[in-house]
């Protein structure tokens, strides 16, 4: 008979932990691919920890980890679950059951936080966490129950000795009680079992819920946009510098910043697609499809957006030509009237396929600006990470109050009776684009040569449009910087000043002024609750 000891024991539960856990996740991807792929309990507990997360935390895992702030959230609720796992491995070997009930436990806290997302409409997302959970726990009661075997039935009696080493003080006393002789090739069957099984059905779910898309993929793959009824001027050639270093005026789709609370990208098939216009003070609720707005008077315009988590002088903001249906255009057919005209709705809230909601202000969007359901980027269909197939950019307001992606509904309501996602984590109701400047380059800690050193950036005050920029060296006197010409004023302005560069370290300060004559102000503010304020320096040193 094999003897199992203590030192041999302990590792093992834990890997009969680990293969739980893994089991659990494997299994609930298998489900979630026949639900919906956000239903799984890693992408539903991230999504819960995003809701929950205090504003002053985002914005610290937005400043650190970019646009890898969804990874590194991903990776470390894994991470937790492998250390939980272990642990509930070694807590089974003494009590199996616990152990088992441990793993069910996280199968409730996943299915909780599945069925709690805004937008999970059906108590089908907990299946994929219970699934999971019952199949790890399952799983745990029965490779624990190998490593205790009554009375081992070993076929591999030549290694006895190996593990039941005579350190181990315990081994002899529970083998005189029987209990302890295991079944050393039954567990590394099983184990090895369940391995091969988990990866295969957690493969068989990722491909599964990869290949949901394909309708989305397709129907994309389809657009051809029409040519804008009002196209976008030309941009002048003067608005375009090329200093080296400077980020470019039009900014590439793939370059794009990317800022939203989506850990699985929503794909949306746009021959599927409906919104509705309804809600206070709208006459003739409206029920659009991705076609009607397509055969609708587009216009195509040059914006500038911005994020309000974009710190002063941080890169989340970006610049594109937008083609899409004037808002005012449809609110107009469906009979609302601005708050100024006596409509009874101050606030339009856009709500997403995957429960974000944005509320701006109607006054604004009627207001004769170019606020518009965009269906076109630079050219071609929204990437599926811009919010194919329809969202809205409203030029001069940051995108959480303006530009929802994923577009699915459109409600008129107001700012007393309805708080939207990032209002209610204490971000401001209304917020317009703060008066802002940038230095692109040179680059903080630059080492230039002493001689002429290019100092160039970009300028934006999204629908006031930029006057005035001037730049800093040190304490001296402010001096203006050459602008580049103005494409709209709902677009950023490039800049830049050629400098006397001498020997030693500098400060290079940078600041705007709008053309309603308001200056950059030097006083700094946190992103949060209306977006940051302050003047861009940067460190260099001439050598
Ligand atoms: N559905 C949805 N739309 C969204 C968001 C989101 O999290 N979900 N984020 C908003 C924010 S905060 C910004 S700044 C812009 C960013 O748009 P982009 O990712 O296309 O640059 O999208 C807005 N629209
Ligand atoms: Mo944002």
């Amino acid at each position: 008979m094999k003897i199992l000891s203590r030192g041999i024991r302990l590792p093992l539960a834990a890997l009969s932990g680990l293969l739980a856990g893994f089991a659990a996740l494997a299994v609930a991807e298998l489900v979630s691919a026949a639900v919906r792929p956000e239903s799984g309990p890693v992408i539903a507990v991230g999504g819960a920890s995003i809701d929950r997360t205090p504003p002053a935390v985002k914005d610290w895992a937005i400043r650190h980890f970019g646009t890898n702030d969804k990874l590194v959230l991903q990776l470390g609720i894994l991470a937790v679950l492998a250390l939980l796992a272990l642990v509930l491995g070694v807590l089974a070997l003494r009590l199996r059951r616990t152990g088992a009930a441990g793993v069910l436990l996280f199968g409730v806290v996943g299915a909780l936080a599945a069925t709690g997302r805004p937008d999970s409409t059906s108590l089908a997302d907990a299946l994929p966490s219970v699934a999971g959970a019952v199949a790890g726990a399952g799983l745990l009661y029965f490779l624990i129950g190998r490593l205790t075997l009554r009375g081992g039935t070993s076929t591999d009696p030549g290694a006895n000795g190996v593990e039941g080493s005579p350190g181990e003080e315990g081994s002899a006393a529970e083998v005189a009680d029987g209990s302890l002789g295991w079944d050393r090739r039954g567990f590394v069957i099983a184990a090895g079992a369940a391995a091969a099984a988990s990866s295969g059905a957690g493969l068989l779910g990722r491909s599964l819920n990869d290949s949901r898309g394909q309708g989305a993929v397709a129907s994309r793959a389809k657009v051809t946009l029409p040519r804008p009824a009002s196209p976008a001027r030309p941009i002048p050639s003067g608005a375009i510098l090329h200093t080296a270093g400077i980020s470019p005026f039009v900014t590439p789709n793939a370059d794009f910043y990317r800022v939203d609370t989506a850990l699985v990208i929503p794909k949306v098939d746009a021959t599927s697609w409906r919104m509705k216009i309804h809600g206070k003070g709208v006459g003739r609720p409206l029920t659009l499809t991705f076609q009607d707005l397509l055969e609708r008077r587009l216009i195509e315009r040059d914006i500038t957006l911005t994020c309000v988590s974009n710190e002063v002088g941080g890169p989340y903001v970006g610049n594109a030509r937008w083609i899409g249906v004037p808002l005012a255009d449809l609110l107009k057919e469906a009979g609302v009237r601005p708050p100024s005209r006596g409509g009874p709705a101050d606030q339009l809230v856009a709500r997403s396929v995957d429960g974000m909601t944005i509320g701006s202000p109607v006054e604004d969007i009627m207001d004769g600006r170019d606020a518009m359901l965009a269906l076109g980027m630079n050219g071609e269909p929204l990437p599926f990470v811009h919010g194919f197939p329809v969202r809205m950019v409203v030029p001069g307001l940051y995108g959480y109050v303006s530009a929802c992606k994923w577009l699915q509904d459109l409600e008129l309501t107001t700012f007393d009776a309805y708080d939207s996602y990032w209002v209610k984590r204490s971000w401001a109701r209304k917020a317009p684009i703060k008066t802002e400047s940038r230095i692109d380059t040179p680059k903080p800690f630059a080492r230039p040569k002493p001689g002429t050193v290019m100092i160039a950036g970009a300028a934006w005050a999204q629908h006031r449009g930029i006057e005035r920029v001037e730049v800093r060296v040190d304490d001296g006197a402010w001096t203006p910087a050459d602008l580049a010409a103005e494409d709209t004023a709902d677009t950023w302005r490039q800049w830049s000043l050629p400098w006397k560069a001498t020997s030693g370290a500098h400060t290079l300060t940078v600041r705007a002024t709008d053309r309603t004559g308001r200056v950059q102000t030097e006083q700094r503010t946190q992103t949060i609750p209306d977006g940051a304020s302050g003047w861009h320096s940067v460190v260099i040193t001439v050598d």
